[in-house]
C-alpha cells in the first residue's frame, strides 16, 4: 500500500466522505471494495445455491459462488486529497434493491459499475442516481482483462443524462484502477460543488 494512502498519515483534518459502489448483479462491486480497502472489508455474502437457478443469471461470471445480501463496507484514506472515503457496496440482485435508499443516506457520490457483456443490468443503478441527483462516475469493469468498447461508446450506449459523466475502463481487482476511479469521482464532486455553491 503506498504510504500516501494510509490512515496513519492522514492527520486529523481528513474529511469523511461516504461513497456508494453500485451496479447490477455480479458486476464486481464486492471485488472493488476489497481491492481498495485499507481495513478488512465487511462483506455480507451468502452462497449462491441451486435455488437461484433461473433467477440469478451467471452468464459470463460462472466462477461466482456468493452474492451480497446486505452491503459491503470498506475504508480508504486518500491523504493527498485530505479525505477518508467510506465505501458502501450495494447488493446487486433486484430482490435486495429496497435497501438502496437506506444506503444512500449521507452519501456524496457513487461509482456505478457496469459489465458491457450485460449492460442492461446496470441501467437501474444509473436511473437511481440520476433520479436522486447524486453525482456518479461509471466504471466499466473489464472482465477477462479486455474491453471491446471505448469509453465513448459505453457512454453513448448508457444514454447518460449528463454527458460530462466520466466513464472509466477499469479492472475491479486493481487497486490502482479503483483509486483512479475514486479520484475521478472526487474531482467530479468538487467541480459540482463549485457549480452549485458559487464563491
Ligand atoms: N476476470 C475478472 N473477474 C472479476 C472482475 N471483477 C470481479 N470479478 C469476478 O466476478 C465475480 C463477481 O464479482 P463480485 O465482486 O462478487 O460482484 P458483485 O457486483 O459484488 O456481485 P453481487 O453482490 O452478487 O451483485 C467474482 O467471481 C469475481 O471474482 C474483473 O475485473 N475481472
Ligand atoms: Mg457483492
Amino acid at each position: 500500500m503506498p504510504a500516501s494512502d494510509t490512515a496513519d498519515t492522514a492527520g486529523p483534518a481528513a474529511s469523511p466522505v461516504k461513497i456508494l459502489v453500485a451496479g447490477g448483479f455480479g458486476v464486481g462491486k464486492t471485488t472493488l471494495v476489497e481491492a481498495i480497502s485499507e481495513i478488512d472489508p465487511l462483506r455480507t455474502e451468502e452462497r449462491l445455491t441451486s435455488a437461484g437457478v433461473g433467477v440469478d443469471d451467471l452468464d459470463g461470471i460462472e466462477s461466482k459462488t456468493a452474492t451480497t445480501v446486505a452491503m459491503d463496507f470498506g475504508r480508504i484514506t486518500l491523504t493527498d486529497a485530505g479525505v477518508v472515503l467510506y465505501l458502501f457496496g450495494t447488493p446487486g440482485q433486484e430482490r435486495f434493491w429496497f435497501m438502496w435508499d437506506d444506503l444512500l443516506y449521507g452519501a456524496l457520490g457513487a461509482i456505478v459499475l457496469v459489465d458491457t457483456r450485460r449492460l442492461d443490468r446496470s441501467f437501474p443503478a444509473i436511473d437511481f442516481f440520476e433520479n436522486r441527483g447524486l453525482p456518479f462516475v461509471v466504471g466499466a469493469n473489464c472482465f477477462n482483462g479486455e474491453q471491446p468498447y471505448t469509453a465513448e461508446e459505453i457512454k453513448a450506449a448508457l444514454h447518460l443524462r449528463d454527458p460530462d459523466t466520466p466513464v472509466l475502463l477499469l479492472d475491479a481487482r486493481s487497486r490502482d484502477d479503483v483509486r483512479g476511479c475514486l479520484l475521478s469521482l472526487l474531482d467530479r464532486l468538487i467541480t459540482q460543488a463549485h457549480v452549485t455553491v458559487p464563491v
